[in-house]
């Protein structure tokens, strides 16, 4: 069965023309590239409302330099090790407070979702940074299509934990699965992402396939890779790093100069790509579009 994950190359009513024009001139671009052999030029971008026109990562960064600890703790061990990754046939399971529970093939999941682009700044808590076009479509689209009911407060993300395709996970640096959670406000934000791919291509079992959450106000460790398990609840959930660490990792994680990590200051960043250090940004730059959810709260206590 073929699983759509790249954009409908023909123009369509949900793909504004610029955008349009733009991805048809970079595919024009990266077939170039890939018959030159060459590495991903960097080049501007067309500008759209959620996107950033800063420049792109290069691609090989994007896809050798990972945190995807199923796979090991070293940068370059995802890109490595993630190949042994089984993404098709995926089924994600859906449970807790809703109308449509259920387990959807992910064929189920994306048909009724037009994909877009969305060229976004990530910041990883260990201080770097990127900045990459993913392609996909806001969670909460998704989030409404299983009629949750009000008792659902928060959303649970789990990672697929199978010891077979993931030999990492014989390595107890986590409590497997990987676990995330956002509150429903956050997770039905404009800004939240589920990606299917990046660079116009389907993403790469490194990068999560083959449907990852992308949060890009919060630390990176919030993006939950290779997704299975969707739940609604009522409690806030705990994460596997909320779990191995509290003091170090809250439930919130949001990008926040002014609060330092117990360990490190996370005032500036290093832009992966980039030889000196960058400034760390409020909600990692998103503060116009997310502030709003957090205020009247103390971001010290709630980290
Ligand atoms: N399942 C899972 N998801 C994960 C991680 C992980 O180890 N396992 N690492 C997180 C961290 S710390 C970061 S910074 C991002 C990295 O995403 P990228 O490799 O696509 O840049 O994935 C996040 N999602
Ligand atoms: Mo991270």
């Amino acid at each position: 069965m073929m699983i759509k994950q790249t954009p409908d190359l023909t123009e369509n009513d949900t793909t504004p023309y610029a955008l349009y024009q733009h991805r048809r001139e970079f595919l024009k671009f990266l077939g170039g590239a890939a018959l030159l052999g060459t590495a991903l030029p960097q080049r501007a971008w067309a500008k759209s409302a959620f996107s950033t026109d800063e420049t792109p990562t290069d691609f090989a960064d994007i896809t050798t330099y990972n945190n995807f600890y199923e796979f090991g703790t070293g940068k370059d061990e995802p890109a490595i090790k993630a190949k042994t990754l089984i993404t098709s046939p995926w089924s994600v399971t859906v449970d807790g407070a809703c109308e449509k529970p259920g387990t959807y093939t992910l064929e189920d999941i994306l048909k009724p979702h037009a994909l877009e682009e969305r060229i976004y700044r990530m910041r990883c808590v260990e201080g770097w940074s990127m900045v990459i076009p993913w392609q996909g479509f806001p969670l909460g689209q998704l989030l409404k299509r299983f009629q949750p009911t009000s008792k659902a407060k928060f959303v649970r993300f789990e990672t697929l934990a199978d010891p077979k395709q993931m030999p990492e996970l014989k390595q107890n640096v986590l409590d497997w699965p990987y676990t995330e959670g956002l509150r429903m406000d956050e997770a039905m934000h404009p800004l939240t992402l589920l990606a299917t791919g990046l660079y116009n291509k389907p993403l790469l079992n490194q990068n999560g396939a083959p449907l990852r959450l992308v949060v890009p106000w919060k630390y990176g460790f919030k993006s939950i890779k290779s997704i299975v398990r969707i739940s609604f609840v009522e409690q806030q959930p705990v994460s596997s790093w909320e779990k191995a660490n509290a003091r170090e990792y809250g439930f919130y994680s949001n990008v926040n100069p002014t609060v330092d990590h117990p360990r490190w200051a996370q005032y500036n960043e290093r832009r992966i790509g980039e030889f000196s250090k960058r400034k760390t940004l409020m909600f990692n730059g998103y503060e116009a579009q997310v502030a709003s959810l957090y205020s009247g709260m103390d971001l010290r206590k709630n980290y």
